[in-house]
């Protein structure tokens, strides 16, 4: 078998970080890899409900899940994590829980495209004042300084940005 690892994607709301986890996690199976996608979808519903969008409370979000995927990279596992994991000091974190076995990848598009995609209106409701702390909006995003790997969503198709992080984890990992 192959060796585990954490693909950490990170980036704004709207970037394409779940498309693109999704469409990773489908094409890694199908090689034949071990692969499972933690996100806010199956995090914040459940271990992470508790959590609001406070600092504080995404800092220990992103601890949450930097331990966890740790744990499955452990059991031989490409996890995918899809968090916008805003804080550099908190990736990190996560990184160090991963100790070797993280990858940090940087879904990038700017603000202007992500608030023009707005697939959910949250973008629409942040601006109207509905949504307090929106990422982009009143809170911070720290970009990263040094990941692994920026696929750049802006004006690329869903195909081609997969491809990038495909490419990626063949030089990486082998089954
Ligand atoms: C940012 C928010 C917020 C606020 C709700 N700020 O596009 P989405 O909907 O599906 O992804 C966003 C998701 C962000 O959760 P994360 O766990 O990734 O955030 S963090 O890593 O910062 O802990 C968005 C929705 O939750 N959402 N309120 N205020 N995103």
């Amino acid at each position: 078998g192959h060796i585990g690892g954490v693909l950490w994607f990170t980036g704004l709301s709207g970037a394409g970080k779940s498309t693109l986890a999704m469409e990773v996690e489908n094409h890694l199976f199908r090689k034949g890899y071990q692969v499972y996608v933690l996100d806010g979808d199956n995090v914040r519903r459940g271990l992470n409900a508790n959590l609001g969008f406070s600092p504080d409370d995404r800092a220990e979000n992103i601890r949450r899940v930097g331990e966890a995927a740790a744990l499955f990279a452990d059991a031989g596992f490409i996890v995918i994590t899809s968090f916008i994991s805003p804080y550099r000091a908190d990736r990190e974190r996560a990184r160090a829980a991963g100790r070797g076995q993280f990858h940090e990848i940087y879904v990038h598009a700017d603000l202007e495209t992500c608030e023009k995609r707005d697939p959910k209106g949250l973008y629409r409701r942040a601006r109207a004042g509905e949504i307090q702390d929106f990422t982009g909006i009143h809170a911070p995003y720290e970009h990263p300084v040094d990941p692994e790997l920026v696929v750049d969503t802006t004006g690329e198709a869903v195909e081609a940005c997969t491809q990038q992080v495909l490419d990626y984890v063949e030089s990486k990992f082998s089954l």
